[in-house]
């Protein structure tokens, strides 16, 4: 890479020192677009693990601990106009080490700031209550920070999801020891570095790179650390809640989903057409939030059909830095899961539009062009699992009874959209729609830092995001004082 750099992205950062993994190891770091290795990242271990918990613990009871939840939110407030200076930077590391194009790159920098300004700004408006009880006595709740809180982050959003985690456990009071994914730490890195400049004290962030198995499976096992954090798949969610259980602490898993996109006919059809096909295909499709099952009622069936085919016909898959409407996914491994939902969809379902890989993408980039399967069954393969690619399906529907039925029959439930005019039919599904949040006439694929995000079901559960994350980041203590 030729840009130049605040950190070193082969280094961890524990306890406020940048260094080696112990033992040295290191994972290639690979650009998507071109498949070409850019850098490399330390390789943590258990014991780069058991460091941090310490630094953190340290910092607790030191100058971190101490702080007013005003002077740590003065720091979150600083490091956002840090991001905020650096945003161009931090775009072009995360669209090089994600494959994402540079623009969808941009706004996810300017969502970091934004989260970093939320948490800053709320850090010391989170406040207790008093409760009335028997005479002589004055009850009163305290919020305090978990103590040590992990976040175990993947690859599709790193500056979102770290923005949203780290700035909420932070604003809290905690100490917290971040794992990013090895297909994508450099943005995290980055951000860690700037904390020191914002006036984080050493050790309330550390940043301990690696695979999942070894520093992963250590954190979320590691019985000094008090909350965890997880966004990924389900299966990994699942070794991480069972982990924390042996230590009984809780845990927060966003686990991705299958969200469906409810289309009636008498919505406003030119407003809903243009966020169809985008909610899905940002980031291509790796997005837990994608709308990747377009529901449609029977009667306008058919042209939205045509028009969504439209689009994917003239859709173009290209390397990250080139303008186009997608860029690569972000590894072979996930290539190579999407490829065989694209394959067996061809097999057994109907292709109603079809985009392409463009002339300049370099043969060992990961891509993927991106295809609309219409005329779904519901219970289809491809419109039961996370696919995590460009791929969506429609499916049609014929009454608003049968819409919930379908946007109701999968196991995930992280969000659904839903078009229509008609006001009471808004309320009805807003309340019987199985996720963790309803767009009704717009689709916020994980849009507004404010927004509180999580889901029912296998899409994990706890919230994220807005003020609610500022409580799952901390415990409540309930003090009741006998004064006569
Ligand atoms: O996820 P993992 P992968 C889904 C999506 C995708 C699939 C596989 O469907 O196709 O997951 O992606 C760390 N203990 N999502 O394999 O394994 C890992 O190092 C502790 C949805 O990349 O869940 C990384 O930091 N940690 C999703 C993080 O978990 C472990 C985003 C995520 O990796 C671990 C990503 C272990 N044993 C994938 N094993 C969303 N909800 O947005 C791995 N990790």
């Amino acid at each position: 890479m030729n840009t130049k750099l605040w950190f070193d992205p082969a280094k961890l950062l524990v306890g406020g020192a940048w260094r080696e993994a112990e033992g040295g190891g290191a994972i290639p770091v690979e650009n998507p677009s071109t498949g070409e290795t850019i850098a490399s990242i330390a390789a943590g271990t258990a014991g780069d693990v058991e460091a941090a918990v310490s630094a953190a613990e340290a910092a607790l009871d030191g100058e971190w601990g101490a702080m007013t939840a005003t002077e740590r939110g003065r720091v979150l407030l600083r490091w956002a106009r840090l991001v905020e200076e650096r945003a161009e930077t931090l775009a072009f590391l995360e669209s090089t080490d994600v494959g994402k194009p540079i623009a969808q790159a941009r706004n996810d920098a300017t969502a970091l700031s934004r989260y970093f300004e939320f948490y800053g700004g709320a850090a010391d408006k989170v406040m207790g209550e008093t409760i009335p009880y028997q005479a002589g006595t004055t009850v009163l709740t305290l919020r305090e920070p978990h103590g040590v809180t992990a976040h175990i982050i993947p690859w599709n959003y790193p500056m979102q999801i770290l923005g949203r985690s780290i700035g909420a456990a932070l604003a809290m009071g905690n100490a917290c020891v971040l794992k990013p994914a090895e297909d994508a730490s450099l943005s995290a890195l980055a951000v860690a570095a700037l904390a020191e400049e914002a006036g984080l004290p050493a050790g309330a962030l550390n940043v301990v790179t690696g695979y999942g198995h070894e520093v992963g499976a250590a954190l979320s096992a590691h019985p000094r650390v008090h909350h965890v954090s997880f966004t990924g798949s389900v299966g990994t969610g699942r070794r991480i809640q069972s982990a924390a259980a042996e230590n009984v602490v809780p845990v927060t898993l966003e686990l991705g989903g299958k969200s469906p996109h409810i289309v009636f006919d008498d919505c406003h059809l030119e407003a809903a057409l243009p966020t169809l096909v985008g909610a899905c295909i940002q980031a291509a499709g790796q997005t837990c939030s994608a709308a990747s099952r377009v529901l449609v009622q029977r009667g306008i069936y058919e042209e939205v059909k045509a028009k969504m085919a439209a689009v994917y016909n003239g859709l173009v898959a290209g390397p990250a830095s080139g303008g186009f409407d997608l860029g690569p996914l972000v590894s072979g491994k996930q290539k190579a899961i999407v490829t065989r939902y694209i394959a067996k969809g061809r097999d057994e379902l109907t292709i109603a539009g079809e985009g392409r890989i463009d002339d300049s993408a370099p043969a060992k980039g990961h891509y993927v062009a991106p295809v609309l399967f219409a005329d779904v069954p519901a219970d289809h393969a491809l419109a039961q699992e996370e696919i995590f690619g460009p791929v969506q399906v429609m499916i049609p529907f014929e009454d608003e009874a049968d819409a919930i039925r379908i946007a109701n029959g999968t196991d995930y439930g992280l969000v659904a959209g839903v078009w229509t005019e008609n006001g009471a039919r808004q309320m009805r599904l807003a309340r019987r729609l199985h996720c963790g949040q309803v767009f009704i006439n717009n689709y916020g694929a994980g849009g507004g830092v404010e927004l509180p995000f999580g889901g029912t079901g296998k899409s994990g559960h706890g919230r994220e995001k807005g003020f609610e994350a500022l409580y799952g980041f901390s415990r409540l203590k309930t003090v009741s004082i006998k004064h006569g």
